[in-house]
C-alpha cells in the first residue's frame, strides 16, 4: 500500500541521507582567496593547514585554495566574502578597514617598535578589540594574524633617507585611508592600487615606488622594476584568516574547532617563516641589485605630528581604541 512504501521509505531516509554524498565527496567544501603569490609563506603554511583540516576532519571540510588574487583583487574578493561566494579570505587589516575602520589601527605609524610589541599587542588587547569589531560586520576572525611585516620603501628613482625625499613622490599604496592620509602626510603623492596591480604599475611606470615588506617584494619579484630599498619600517601590516560569518556559522562545532586550530597553528609557524625571511633577505635582494639605505625614523614622525596625522587618526578611531593602541605601545605624542 501507499502508506507501507512511505514508511518503507521513511525507514531507509538515514542510508539514503548518507548515500546522496558520492564516497570522498566533503560535505563542506569552501574556498580560501589570498592576494599573495604562492611562495609567500602565508601560502606555504596556508596549504599545510588546509591538509591537516581535510585530514583531521575526515575529509568533511575541504578548503580549496586562490592565491595571488586569482578570484580578483582584495576589494573584489572583500565584496565576495561578504555575499558568501568566497568563505574564507586572507586580508590586510588596513584594508580591511574600508568595511571596519577600527581594523587599520595597527597600521598607525611607526607605532610598533619590534615584532615583540606587534604579538603582544595583536594577540593581546588590541588583536581582542578588532576581531570583535570584525564580527559586527558578518565576519568571523581566526584569533591569531598571520604576519605581512614591517613595510619598507622602494622606488625606481630614489633612495628615501628623510621625508624631503618622498615629496611629489609619485607611491603605489594599497586601497585604504590610513595608507592615504599618511602619505599624504609625509608630503608624497600617494595613489591607490590594489595589489593585483601593483607589479605592472610600478613596470610601466604609473607610478615610480611602493612599499611592502621584504617577503613580498622578494616573493613578487618587486625587486625586478624597483631599485631602491629604503628601510623605512614605517608600519606594521598583518593578515586576519577571515571567514563568512554564515559560512563559519554551518560548519558543526568540532569541525570549526579543528578549522581555527590548525590555521592558527600555521598562523605561528608563518609568523617564524616571515620573521626569518625579513632578516635574510636584504643579503639576498642587494645581489640582485637593489640598493639599501638605512632610514631614521624620527623626523618622519616629527612630519607626521607636524601634519596633525596621529590627532586626526585619535579622533577618528576614538578614545576607547587610541587607549587601546597605546596600552600596546605607550603614550603616541
Ligand atoms: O597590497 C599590499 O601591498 C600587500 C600585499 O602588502 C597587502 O596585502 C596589504
Amino acid at each position: 500500500s501507499r502508506r507501507r512504501s512511505i514508511l518503507a521509505a521513511g525507514a531507509a531516509l538515514p542510508l539514503l541521507a548518507i548515500r546522496t554524498r558520492p564516497a570522498g565527496a566533503a560535505e563542506f567544501t569552501y574556498k580560501w582567496a589570498n592576494n599573495l603569490p604562492v611562495a609567500h609563506p602565508l601560502n606555504v603554511r596556508g596549504a599545510e593547514a588546509v591538509a591537516r583540516i581535510k585530514d583531521r576532519t575526515g575529509g568533511r571540510l575541504e578548503i580549496q585554495v586562490f592565491p595571488n588574487n586569482q578570484l580578483g583583487s582584495d576589494t573584489d574578493t572583500l565584496s565576495q566574502l561578504r555575499s558568501g561566494a568566497v568563505e574564507f579570505f586572507t586580508l590586510s587589516g588596513l584594508i580591511l578597514a574600508t568595511l571596519v575602520p577600527p581594523a587599520s589601527i595597527n597600521g598607525m605609524g611607526f607605532a610598533f617598535a619590534n615584532y615583540a610589541a606587534v604579538w603582544a599587542a595583536m594577540d593581546g588587547p588590541l588583536g581582542a578589540f578588532v576581531r570583535a569589531e570584525i564580527g559586527k560586520r558578518g565576519l568571523f576572525a581566526m584569533e591569531r594574524i598571520w604576519d605581512n611585516g614591517f613595510r619598507q620603501t622602494t622606488t625606481s628613482s630614489r633612495a628615501v633617507t628623510a621625508p624631503a625625499d618622498l615629496r611629489g613622490l609619485k607611491l603605489r599604496v594599497p586601497p585604504s585611508p590610513l595608507w592615504t592620509s599618511m602619505f599624504n602626510a609625509l608630503g608624497a603623492a600617494p595613489t591607490s592600487i590594489n595589489f593585483s596591480e601593483t607589479y605592472s604599475a610600478l613596470q610601466t611606470r604609473v607610478v615610480d615606488g611602493q612599499e611592502n615588506p621584504l617577503a613580498i617584494i622578494e616573493t613578487a619579484r618587486l625587486y625586478e622594476v624597483q631599485r631602491f630599498c629604503s628601510l623605512t619600517n614605517h608600519m606594521w601590516d598583518g593578515f586576519w584568516f577571515l571567514a563568512n560569518a554564515r559560512a563559519w556559522q554551518r560548519l558543526p562545532r568540532d569541525v570549526q574547532e579543528i578549522a581555527q586550530a590548525e590555521l592558527n597553528a600555521s598562523a605561528l609557524q608563518e609568523r617564524e617563516d616571515v620573521a626569518k625571511l625579513n632578516a635574510e633577505l636584504q643579503a639576498k635582494l642587494a645581489q640582485r641589485g637593489m640598493q639599501f639605505n638605512p632610514v631614521d625614523p624620527g623626523p618622519f614622525r616629527d612630519r607626521l605630528k607636524e601634519a596633525g596625522f596621529y590627532k586626526e587618526w585619535r579622533g577618528r578611531y576614538g578614545e576607547e581604541a587610541w587607549k587601546v593602541l597605546e596600552g600596546a605601545v605607550g603614550a603616541i605624542t
